[in-house]
């Protein structure tokens, strides 16, 4: 069981150059008609974006699903997903000696007491996060059957940022052609400006033999109110976000929840979204959202927005001072090939690791081992919300517990 997630478990297993990368995801309901195209659609998307490596032109990722589903569908036992990889040269790879500034080489050897830098760097290496975007579609499917939607895109890279008003959403569902905008950009980005600045600052960095890195953001839709809790600190959902943001994808160094770094720089008149009534009768309006649709760690149901940054990828060609640990003396880092620039991968993996959080505490908070009887349990939810919370039935001096 991870501590962050509640009913779902999730681990990966695999070394970049070594046979596959797995996932297995546990927890799910059974009857969840899977969607394999759509797994291989975020698949080959981790894979492309502005900036990426030679790797990507030999792996062409894709799910075999080895366990979990019969004719199609999930059978409630754990569900393992499997992407091949095509370099799987680990045994004939190099040991490196001299450790890069900024990656996991150096503090491996102290973790296991050795020099033996290839092991470390064969798990640290982003690959795995392939098997984190496979589940994550899988999540994503359930999220769906609840009406909600995950998306992440590329906010900035280095400095060419995409327009502050560009990605806030309207409350409600998503601009259908963000998808289509984000998917036939270079850097996975909102805007064709943005992009081009963006592609430039790539580009750039490559020919000085550098790497740049940036924000990506990810913003749900949908989601169900109450979510989460306040009780514990692990059950905070803005706790477990962040955790999913800053413990899955390997550069990432910073989040932020709603406007939560220029928030520490405003009044609370400013910062906190009015509540106010629905003429219609329904859920009260939020004319703002700079909470990013988490209250006491608990969705409020606007859309849930967070934002991670990523530090430019420490392989450079153009290596930083080092050690060669092989003879104590001044050696410029290892170079291997790697990504001038990550972040648009980086989008899709948030994509995903927001999809686990949020199907996880969408499970848990709804119950329910098969998907018909979560459907129904959502439905339950959705009329207790609106009859015990906001119902003109509830005696509102009383509460709706009242005899
Ligand atoms: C990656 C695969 C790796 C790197 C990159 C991400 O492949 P290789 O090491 O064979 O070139 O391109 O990994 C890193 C940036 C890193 O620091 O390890 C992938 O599939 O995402």
């Amino acid at each position: 069981m991870n501590p962050m997630l509640s009913r779902l478990s999730f681990r990966t297993a695999g070394e970049s150059h070594g046979t596959a990368m797995v996932a297995v995801l546990e927890g799910l309901p059974r009857g969840l008609v899977l969607d394999v195209a759509a797994i291989d659609a975020a698949l080959r998307l981790r894979q492309g974006g502005a900036g990426r490596g030679g790797r990507q032109r030999i792996e062409h990722d894709c799910v075999q699903v080895i366990g979990g589903l019969r004719r199609g569908r999930t059978i409630g036992s754990p569900l393992c997903l499997l992407i091949q990889n095509r370099d799987a040269t680990i045994d004939d790879l190099p040991e490196p000696t001299r450790p890069r500034p900024g990656h996991a080489d150096l503090a491996g050897c102290c973790h296991w007491l050795d020099r033996d830098i290839r092991s470390t760097l064969e798990r640290a290496s982003a690959r795995e996060t392939c098997a984190r975007v496979a589940a994550g579609a899988v999540c994503s499917q359930v999220l769906t059957a609840a009406g909600s939607s995950v998306f992440g895109f590329v906010r900035s890279v280095r400095s060419a940022t995409l327009r502050a008003e560009l990605g806030v959403p309207p409350l409600g569902l998503l601009p259908a052609e963000w998808r289509t905008m984000r998917d036939g950009s270079r850097l996975y980005t909102l805007d064709a400006a943005a992009d081009a600045a963006m592609l430039s600052e790539v580009q750039e960095a490559g020919r000085r033999g550098d790497t740049v890195g940036g924000i990506v953001e990810v913003v749900a839709t949908g989601v169900l109110p109450g979510l989460g809790s306040c009780a514990q600190w692990h059950e905070r959902l803005d706790a477990r976000l962040a955790a999913a943001l800053l413990l899955s994808i390997p550069a990432v160094k910073a989040i932020e929840v709603g406007d939560g770094f220029a928030n520490a720089a405003r009044c609370g008149s400013e910062v906190h979204d009015p509540i106010e009534p629905d003429p219609s009768g329904g859920a009260p309006l939020r004319p703002t959202n700079h909470a990013g649709g988490l209250e006491g760690g608990m969705t409020n149901g606007q859309p849930v927005v967070v934002r991670a940054a990523m530090k430019p990828i420490s392989t450079l060609r153009e290596p930083l001072a080092s050690v060669d640990l092989a003879t104590g003396a001044a050696a410029a880092a290892g170079y291997e090939r790697s990504d001038v620039c990550a972040v648009s991968a980086a989008a899709i993996v948030a994509e995903a690791m927001v999809a686990l959080v949020l199907a996880d505490a969408t499970l848990h908070r709804i119950g329910g081992e098969s998907m018909a009887e979560f459907v129904s349990r959502l439905g339950e939810f959705r009329a207790a919300i609106a009859a015990q919370v906001f119902g003109a039935s509830v005696d509102r001096k009383k509460g709706p517990d009242a005899p």
